[in-house]
């Protein structure tokens, strides 16, 4: 009997429509393919289990033993007084608050945590402790010690005088270490903010102490029966997040830029085509370069390269999924072999001999796939493991760096000849150019004479640039991938707004064309294209990492700082973006953009929603504190244009709107806008 019903019941659970799962063909193929396999992934499991709608809305708490207390909205919306609460008496506001400000919490300290571990190898490096990492970039450590307090002499040739390197980088490791618990003062880059956000922040009581510490105030404030007030809750998440944009990320961006050296304009590829079939595949994903660098530099070891031929391949081809792709791909053109969701298709395409992973965003069921194949799947963070039995652990240790790292690659180079029958690379990847940074956009579109961001000022004054737009973060599984990614980008440069990426909306954009010279001509209104050809630039810019996403904010700020566009990031014709949002860490950063003056549309839906005045909060009050909102539309044309009619109002406060909108926009497009 029992076995009867079983055979009954267990009818094939559904699987994803790969056509509805993805707007790129690479990822399609893989989908169908793995079908095939019988191997779910990510995909299938989005259409099998459907999202708690409680918990989506950020009205179920569970912050102790009483609960969790889940406060559902009454059907029709709220008429008169909202009486929810949880059996403490926590109000829905109180919850979606701290529920919000947890999140913050979480992407800070990953973000930060990143950064702290990246400290920690610069002061290796600064002691000279290791042979792997050096001080690479010498200028960049000039320019960013004296924000740290450090002080350089530095003549006009760019000679030092009165202090030489070593100096200046112990100082700079210890200073930058310090800023994660430092027991007085304050985050010292919070003065590298345009001075009228500074003063904002420091009104309102903002100002970071120190990294670790805002963290630690969130999880006691959210504690059950401490903070119960919503708007003193995301005060504190206001904090914490400027910790991390203007702290942990900017510090991890800096540190990892002297290390390993700043990126500049170079050529690549993106997607899954630039796997070969008859190359040694190894794919490293996740976060810091910390481990990636290192990879690169034994894989390019001509003894390396020759042990791989004597295993019968042709040689060894690197690439990155996910911030670690573009760690690689910004300081050595490494390709991206996909974004977030692609981790899983990467190895269910047969050819990848070793994939090797830190923190952050990587799948557990990287594991369950790897075994269907002969991949090495192989963790390497202490803080990151993985519970099957099949996965590696080869803990990385920057005193013993390169063994790691050349112990990584042999193990992938010995796996070469255990491959399966079953290998299915798709053909499908495309040309970027990336590496962009707050240096390169000075160098590309700054003043000959000036070194700055004047020329670029120049064409949002007269016109030619309406605006400039951060378009960053993940992919979801809960909607089409890339899809949102690529037509807010498109509706965005269509309408002259230039474009500045991070994340997987990097290589999303990479991927579909969108990171080339020749992408402005096809994509580009006019005046956005003029600009493009004439300095030869794409219209979407790559700046990295998510932790880069600190590049964004100082990019903002050389913008003020360059003249004629207001005295604050708030004043600038700017938006912020992440239409497919997934991560803690993207809260954080959307929360940083917003408290730093950007007006922020998230796409998907917000965990706040349930919560109507604490979402009207953050969408409407926090402007007057910061000049920065939240937004959330899911549909990515209109998403843009929320985008696009800020950066207008914001013109035409400056004054500078006459001419433009009408040349660009015909009836229609104000008419929609308008609705
Ligand atoms: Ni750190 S956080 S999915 S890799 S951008 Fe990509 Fe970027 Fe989101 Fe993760
Ligand atoms: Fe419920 Fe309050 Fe406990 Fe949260 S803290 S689970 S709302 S009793």
């Amino acid at each position: 009997m029992a076995v009867e019903k079983k055979t009954k019941d267990a009818k094939a659970p559904k699987l994803a429509d790969p056509i509805a799962a993805s707007i790129d063909i690479a990822t399609q193929e893989m989908i169908a393919h793995s079908h095939k396999l019988g191997i779910d992934t990510v995909f299938d499991r989005a259409v099998q289990m459907k999202p708690c709608n409680i918990g989506m809305q950020g009205i179920c708490c569970k912050n102790c033993a009483m609960g969790p207390c889940r406060l559902p909205l009454p059907k029709g919306g709220i008429e008169g007084e909202d009486t929810r609460k949880g059996l403490c008496g926590a109000t829905a506001n109180t919850i979606a608050a701290r529920n919000f400000i947890r999140m913050i919490a979480g992407g800070a300290a990953a973000h930060s945590d990143h950064g702290r571990c990246v400290a920690e190898v610069f002061m290796s490096a600064a002691r000279k402790e290791t042979d792997a990492y050096r001080i690479k970039d010498t200028k960049k450590l000039l320019s960013v010690a004296p924000h740290l307090g450090v002080a350089v002499t530095v003549e006009e040739d760019g000679e030092v005088k009165d202090r030489n390197i070593d100096e200046i980088a112990l100082e700079v490791a210890e200073k930058a270490l310090n800023e994660w618990g430092k027991a007085e003062g304050e985050l010292l880059y919070a003065k590298r903010a345009p001075a009228a956000l500074y003063e904002k922040w420091k009104k309102q009581g903002v100002i970071p102490r120190n990294i670790d510490r805002e963290i630690v105030e969130i999880m006691h404030r959210t504690h059950m029966g401490v903070d119960q007030d919503y708007k003193n809750l995301i005060k504190q998440g206001t904090r914490a997040s400027i910790a991390d944009g203007w702290g942990g990320s900017m510090l991890a961006t800096d540190l990892q830029d002297i290390l390993f050296g700043t990126p500049y304009p170079l050529q690549s590829e993106a997607n899954l085509g630039v796997m070969k079939e008859d190359h040694v595949n190894i794919i490293v994903h996740g976060h810091e370069p910390v481990l990636s660098e290192m990879i690169i530099a034994v894989s390019q070891k001509p003894e390396i390269v020759e042990y791989a031929k004597t295993k019968g391949a042709k040689g060894i081809q690197l690439s990155g999924i996910c911030c670690t792709a573009n760690e690689m791909l910004q300081r050595h053109g490494v390709p991206a072999a996909g974004t977030f969701l692609q981790q899983e298709l990467a190895i269910i395409t047969g050819a990848c001999d070793a994939m090797v992973v830190d923190i952050q965003c990587i799948f557990q069921n990287l594991a369950n796939v790897a075994k269907c194949f002969h991949t090495k799947l192989i963790t390497t963070h202490p803080i990151a493991k993985m519970e099957q039995d099949n996965v590696i652990h080869i803990e990385f240790d920057e005193h013993h760096a390169l063994e790691d790292a050349e112990k990584i690659i042999r193990m992938g180079i010995d796996n070469f000849q255990n491959r399966g029958s079953e290998v299915m690379i798709p053909q499908h990847k495309a040309t970027q150019i990336a590496g962009f940074g707050v240096e390169s956009v000075e160098y590309h579109l700054g003043g000959t004479f000036r070194g700055t961001f004047y020329t670029l000022n120049d064409n949002i004054i007269n016109g030619k640039i309406r605006g400039i737009a951060g378009v960053v973060g993940c992919n979801n599984a809960r909607s089409k991938h890339n899809e949102a990614h690529i037509e807010v980008v498109k509706e965005l440069i269509k309408n002259d707004v230039i474009v500045l990426t991070t994340g997987c909306n990097g290589i999303a954009c990479a991927m579909h064309g969108l990171l080339t010279p020749e992408a402005a001509a096809v994509y580009c209104g006019p005046g956005l294209a003029e600009v493009c050809e004439t300095v030869g630039i794409p219209p979407v810019l790559h700046l990295g990492s998510c932790v880069d996403n600190s590049r964004i904010l100082l990019a903002a700020t050389e913008v003020v700082k360059a003249g004629g566009l207001g005295k604050d990031i708030s004043d600038l014709p700017v938006a912020g973006s992440a239409p497919e949002w997934m991560s803690e860490k993207a809260i954080s950063i959307g929360h940083y953009f917003v408290s730093s003056g950007v007006y922020t549309v998230f796409g998907l839906h917000m965990p706040t929603s349930g919560a109507p005045v604490f979402h009207d909060y953050l969408s409407k009050e926090l402007e007057k504190l910061y000049g920065g909102k939240w937004d959330l539309e899911p549909d990515p044309i209109k998403h843009a244009r929320l985008m696009i009619a800020h950066i207008d109002k914001k013109r035409r406060e400056l004054g500078i709107d006459r001419g433009k909108e009408r040349v660009l926009m015909d009836m229609a497009d104000r008419q929609a806008l308008e609705a």
